[in-house]
Formats: C-alpha cells, sequence, structure tokens
C-alpha cells in the first residue's frame, strides 16, 4: 500500500515536471511596434513579411494606430530581428527607419504622408 502511494505521488510530480518543461519549450513572447503603416494595403505587406519571418507565431497591425502586435518564439528570433524585417519591406519600426531601398519601391499610396 505504501509503495502504491509513492507512485502516484511520482508519477504526479513527473508529469507537473514534464508539463512545466513543455511549456518552456513553447513559450511565446509578444511585442507591439510602432510602423509608419497607413492602409490595409500596408497591413497585407507586413504581416505576410511576417509570415515569413522566422521564429514568428502571429502577427497582427492595426490600421488606425500603426501598431504591430507581434508574437514570436524568443528561442528562434528576437525584437530587432523583427523590427529589421519591417525596415525591410519600408516601414518604420519604433526606432528603426525604413530601409529607403525598400520605402522607395512601396505603392504611391503607402508613402509616408500619401493618406493625410
Ligand atoms: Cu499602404
Amino acid at each position: 500500500m505504501k509503495n502504491s502511494i509513492k507512485t502516484v505521488l511520482l508519477t504526479i510530480l513527473l508529469t507537473a515536471y514534464g508539463y512545466a518543461f513543455s511549456q518552456k519549450a513553447n513559450k511565446t513572447e509578444t511585442i507591439t511596434i510602432q510602423t509608419s503603416a497607413q492602409c490595409d494595403m500596408c497591413k497585407h505587406t507586413i504581416e505576410k513579411a511576417m509570415a515569413y519571418e522566422k521564429g514568428v507565431k502571429k502577427s497582427t497591425l492595426d490600421v488606425p494606430t500603426s501598431i504591430l502586435t507581434v508574437e514570436y518564439n524568443p528561442a528562434k528570433t528576437t525584437p530587432e530581428k523583427i523590427r529589421k524585417a519591417v525596415s525591410d519591406v519600408g516601414y518604420d519600426a519604433d526606432d528603426v527607419p525604413a530601409n529607403p531601398t525598400a520605402y522607395e519601391k512601396l505603392n504611391p499610396c503607402c508613402k509616408k504622408g500619401a493618406h493625410k
């Protein structure tokens, strides 16, 4: 009887430990980035770039505020890499300015001031 209680306790302990470990491996962090996006086309361009970005799980750009919310795996990427990916498609990302070459290629309606 005593031994079976020990077995049960050990099983519970190992299950809890395994669960904690798997949670750590699947860790997701979220960042918000202020971008220079202005319309649905910008949203599409940035979210598409995020879909191809390594370590990014989900991204949503809110057009009215131009804020990009990104869920990512911190073991695979960093906020710096994510901001650079946004810059590389032609948009400012917080203090990282848009890549000038990519910005020049943007549709005219997506350039700064086009909607003001
Ligand atoms: Cu646009």
